[in-house]
């Protein structure tokens, strides 16, 4: 029996020998550079370099747990993220890593370098800008969420699907610290910043209202195999370069609202639009990358509601589904969703246990109290008045009220 016949959690040197045995890439090569370059809670990540060549890969591993062994996942998220890889390479082209190998033995994942590229948060951080962006992640969300409805797709051949991409674990994830946690004051569930304990308490813990339409969001979420989604479209999920995006990660993809992909995308730009209005050099570079940032969030939505409506048109197979109003009404639901989502998203970054560095890395205390409080407000608009959150300008003008 072969050292990769029986899984293994893998270290570099590890992997360095598996490649070479594995990845036709690599069977020629030399010296190899294998580094573990992870910087999520979930999967190890090694990027293998051959220099000689000029040829990389990184290769995606999964443990039966996550990486602090707190929670038991098994391993079939590496598969769903492979088949789901490829699959939106198909939909959406060029917005999707290419996918080299899968190995379901060692829960490995091979796939293109996008070391050219940056994390779309870590580059808004940098109030980088993307004139792409906003037409990029619009076609990808459409693109790979339409085929995939209802009345679009067989309905046999969609509850085939349904059933391949159940994803319990990762939805579990999602259920608890999106839709529940950030809710309930419960010990070591939340991180409230300690100069806004009274204002969370207040906004959060404590408004009853804000409970019962975050709840129902969980139905939607758990109920509404609407399409199949990718999950997790934050933007430390985004690779970009000014020419180029690509989403990677799709590990949480399941049948689910696609308002669940938009919004969390329009909540993730929402940290970054706040972070530099509340602690960035009030300088022009600041005011160019302010004013861009709300043209994204505003073409982002808009783009995603006209290209939904021609894919919707040009493929709705169903007789039902072809009635006069009937893709304005299902975007009607998918953009009360991405509200909803944008807001449920802000929140739980803000006192969830999965906090993001946009603004836990706001170094002065009262900046980033303030940043909290005014992305707090606005969530909860996000949330309550959901259905009037109907174009993009609608969501920049909650944001800066
Ligand atoms: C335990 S995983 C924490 C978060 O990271 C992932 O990217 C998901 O957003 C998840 O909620
Ligand atoms: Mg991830």
């Amino acid at each position: 029996m072969g050292r990769f016949d029986k899984h293994f959690r893998m270290e570099a040197k590890d992997v360095e020998e598996y490649v070479r045995l594995r990845l036709d890439l690599f069977k020629d090569s030399g010296d190899l550079e294998v580094r573990e370059i992870g910087d999520g809670n979930i999967n190890y990540v090694f990027r293998v370099v051959d220099k000689a060549r000029n040829v990389s890969a990184i290769v995606k591993h999964a443990d039966l747990g996550t990486r602090s062994g707190s929670r038991i996942l098994g391993f079939d998220r590496n598969r769903i993220e492979a088949e789901i890889l490829r699959l939106e390479g198909e939909l959406a082209p060029g917005l999707a890593p290419e996918v080299f190998d899968y190995d379901p033995v060692m829960a490995c994942l091979a796939m293109e370098d996008l070391s050219d590229h940056r994390i779309l948060r870590y580059a808004l951080i940098d109030r980088e800008i993307f004139p792409r962006l906003a037409q990029d992640v619009a076609t990808f969300v459409a693109r790979t969420t339409v085929p995939t409805l209802d009345m679009v797709m067989d309905p046999a051949e969609k509850k085939g699907l349904v059933q391949r991409y159940t994803n319990p674990p990762l939805c579990a994830i999602t259920e608890q610290l999106v839709y529940t946690e950030p809710y309930l004051n419960q010990p070591g569930r939340t991180k409230v910043f300690p100069p806004n304990a009274d204002f969370v308490e207040r906004e959060l813990f404590s408004d009853r209202e804000l409970h019962l339409e975050v709840g129902k969001l969980k139905y939607s979420f758990m109920n509404e195999a609407q399409a199949l989604i990718h999950g997790d479209l934050h933007s430390g999920s985004i690779f970009v370069k000014p020419d180029s995006t690509k989403v990677i990660d799709p590990e949480f993809a399941y049948f689910g609202p696609i308002g669940y992909d938009l919004g969390n995308f329009i909540g993730n730009l929402c940290f970054a639009r706040i972070r530099a209005q509340v602690a960035a050099p009030k300088d022009e570079k600041t005011e160019e990358f302010l004013s861009w940032i709300d043209g994204c969030m505003a073409e982002t939505v808009d783009r995603f509601a006209s290209l939904f409506l021609s894919l919707f048109a040009e493929k709705a197979a169903d007789p039902m589904g072809k009635s006069p109003g009937y893709a304005q009404w299902l975007l009607g639901r998918i953009l009360a969703d991405s509200a909803g989502v944008a807001g449920v998203e802000i929140i739980r970054r803000i006192v969830g246990v999965a906090q993001v560095k946009d603004i836990v890395g706001i170094g002065n205390e009262g900046q980033r109290a303030g940043a909290e409080r005014i992305l707090v407000l606005a969530a909860k608009r996000f949330i309550l008045d959901r259905y009037s959150h109907r174009r993009g300008k609608d969501y920049v003008a909650t944001l800066l009220a």
